[in-house]
């Protein structure tokens, strides 16, 4: 391959390198639609980074139920799990809560937050508590410790939301963070094999790789023009 000159070198070098290594998105917003197998339980959360941490909200409560379990514990209990589901449904293959500074299983005070496990979000915030009416309202609150990048040993990226009733895991759903792909995974994240109306249809990240391929292929082709051009 002949240059005509230092700075045609300079300039195809470049357009190689932004090709080969396009800078990190920043992550600052991700979701997780939680379901039972069956659908009965949904829930949807999303999780976006503000000033002094993440802002989550709850929305979508469908099928959770008042019963003598849930009125034993006052509401259902969610957390941060360490591992999505995978390409199978199951929220036992979730692992279990989201610990990067191993505090354990301790009951979590949330005056104090070096009691609490980082993704025990209702010893924290408060368990999915029904009103009187039987009813769920939806939740939002800013935790303070979870992050899409830090700490560096378990940050919130490649993780899933589980809800429990009285300790057993009735639903659960893939933290899919965007710009994030699960690593080994071609960015689906995994999925629970159940439909619903609650997942925006714009919130996903396959559109966001198919728009990056094409992006690609296109830098290829003035790649190939420039280099046709010499
Ligand atoms: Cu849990």
């Amino acid at each position: 391959m002949l240059f005509k000159s230092a700075a045609a070198l300079l300039t195809f070098a470049g357009l190689v390198a932004a090709q080969g290594a396009a800078p990190a998105a920043e992550l600052k917003h991700g979701f997780a639609n939680v379901s039972s197998l069956n659908g009965d339980y949904l829930a949807y959360f999303t999780f976006d980074k503000v000033e002094g941490g993440m802002n989550i909200t709850l929305t979508g409560l469908k099928g959770l139920t008042i019963n003598a379990a849930v009125n034993k514990t006052a509401g259902y209990e969610y957390h941060v799990h360490v591992t999505p589901m995978g390409p199978k449904y199951g929220c036992m293959a979730t692992g279990g809560h989201l610990d990067p500074f191993n505090v354990g299983p301790a009951p979590c005070n949330p005056k104090n937050l070096t009691s609490c496990q980082t993704g025990d979000l209702s010893g924290k915030h408060g368990n999915i508590v029904p009103t009187e009416d039987g009813t769920f309202p939806a939740i939002q609150y800013i935790d303070t410790q979870l992050s899409f990048t830090e700490p560096a040993n378990g940050p919130m990226v490649g993780r899933s939301v589980v809800i429990h009733n009285n300790g057993t895991r009735i639903a659960c759903g893939d933290l899919i963070v965007e710009g994030y792909t699960v690593p080994g995974t071609n960015g689906t994240n995994g999925t629970n094999g159940t439909t619903d109306g609650t997942k925006p249809a714009a919130e996903g990240t396959g559109k966001s790789s198919a728009a990056k391929l094409v992006g690609s292929a296109a830098l290829t082709g003035v790649v190939a023009l420039f280099m046709m051009a010499l």
